[in-house]
């Protein structure tokens, strides 16, 4: 935690010519449009990032902008801030790019194998807070700022230097976007994340805040919760939980996050199969956690991870989706995850008993 004490709040007037948002938007002077992309399965930070960026660029320079989609957008909340703030995400796939435009990526960085963006048109811009490290050569414009909860706050810091008016679905967007990045315990922020979040606040809708935190949840929801508790294992402090069909891969970040508040824990994991990839998922309540490098570290050349210090994601292509080459599988990533985290090798206990689980069928 003392590493994100060293970011400095906003500084309400700085020297003009400093300001990042003053160099981000003169670098845009020629660009004919500016569209913006995020990394596979947008989450709120991405999606907020690219709603208030857009508006500076609307606001002070004119110029028409594209927000875009890349993969599905599945978790219940954040189709719901998609839904509740009507936006208009285009595919990636169906996007026809001009030679004159500035693409700006945000919540990511090039070549982390996070997105399906190809590089068709040079990447203007680079606004991210991800510690894992992209290729950035030949970007004229990269802001990443490693120290700070969300990219959201980057972009509200542009929008407070600018001065400009922010609606009250810009402010919305980027409220859920802090939010969800700074969800959990311990929180993931800088003072810059907390300053964002009490000026942006006020000009938020509050009703739909509250709709999107609390979306409904799909039936599979429910099933994928109760094969992730029948397959949870305890290994000291860490849980690791399986799901053989993972409707969504979202929902192994869903899983997770109601699992790593068990009390008796201090990491918890949850992977699950969907389509022919083992998506995985990954939380600590340590501070020293690192949990972004740690899966990266486990996951190795298996497939691509990356986080944060409390969060990271992770995801191995599957050659075989039969039950023992998943087992095998499993097995690795089960003796590499105790490695990591320098517990000993031993048989896990159930954090439901068998028996409990019969009894309760037969009941
Ligand atoms: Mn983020």
């Amino acid at each position: 935690m003392a590493r994100r004490s060293a970011e400095p709040t906003i500084a309400p007037s700085r020297p003009a010519r400093t300001r990042c948002s003053d160099r981000f938007l003169s670098g845009l002077a020629n660009a004919s449009r500016v569209t913006f992309v995020s990394h596979v399965q947008p989450d709120p930070d991405s999606v907020g990032s690219m709603l208030g960026l857009a508006h500076l660029v609307d606001t002070c320079l004119g110029k028409p902008t594209r927000l875009t989609r890349d993969g599905s957008i599945s978790r219940a909340e954040n189709r719901a801030l998609v839904e509740a703030l009507k936006l208009d995400l285009v595919p990636i796939e169906s996007i026809e790019w001009d030679e004159d435009e500035a693409v700006v990526m945000v919540d990511s960085q090039p070549k982390t194998g996070r997105h399906s963006f190809n590089g068709d048109v040079p990447i203007y811009a680079v606004i991210d807070h991800h510690q894992t490290t992209g290729d950035l050569e030949g970007v004229p414009f990269v802001d990443i700022r490693r120290g700070l909860g969300s990219t959201c706050s980057l972009v509200a810091s542009y929008l407070m230097e600018q001065e400009i008016a922010i609606p009250k679905k810009v402010a919305t967007g980027l409220v859920y976007g802090i939010e969800t990045d700074l969800s959990g315990y311990p929180r993931d922020a800088s003072p810059l994340d907390d300053s964002a979040l009490m000026f942006l606040y006020p000009l938020a809708d509050k009703d739909l805040l509250a709709r999107i935190r609390n979306a409904r949840l799909p039936h599979c929801f429910y099933e994928c919760v109760l094969q992730a508790l029948q397959s949870s294992f305890l290994y000291d402090r860490l849980l690791i939980s399986w799901v053989h069909d993972l409707p969504d891969p979202e929902m192994a970040g869903a899983v997770v996050d109601f699992l790593i508040r068990f009390e008796e824990i201090d990491w918890a994991v949850c992977a699950g199969v969907h389509k022919n990839e083992l998506v995985l998922s990954v939380r600590t309540t340590r501070s020293d956690g690192r949990a972004g490098e740690m899966l990266r570290h486990v996951v190795g050349r298996l497939g691509k991870a990356g986080g944060h210090d409390y969060r990271a994601g992770g995801v191995i292509p599957l050659a075989s989706t039969s039950a023992s080459a998943i087992e095998d599988l499993q097995a690795e990533l089960r003796r590499r995850l105790l490695k990591a985290l320098r517990i000993e090798e031993t048989r896990g206990q159930r954090l439901v008993a068998l028996r409990e689980m019969l009894h309760n069928l037969h009941a």
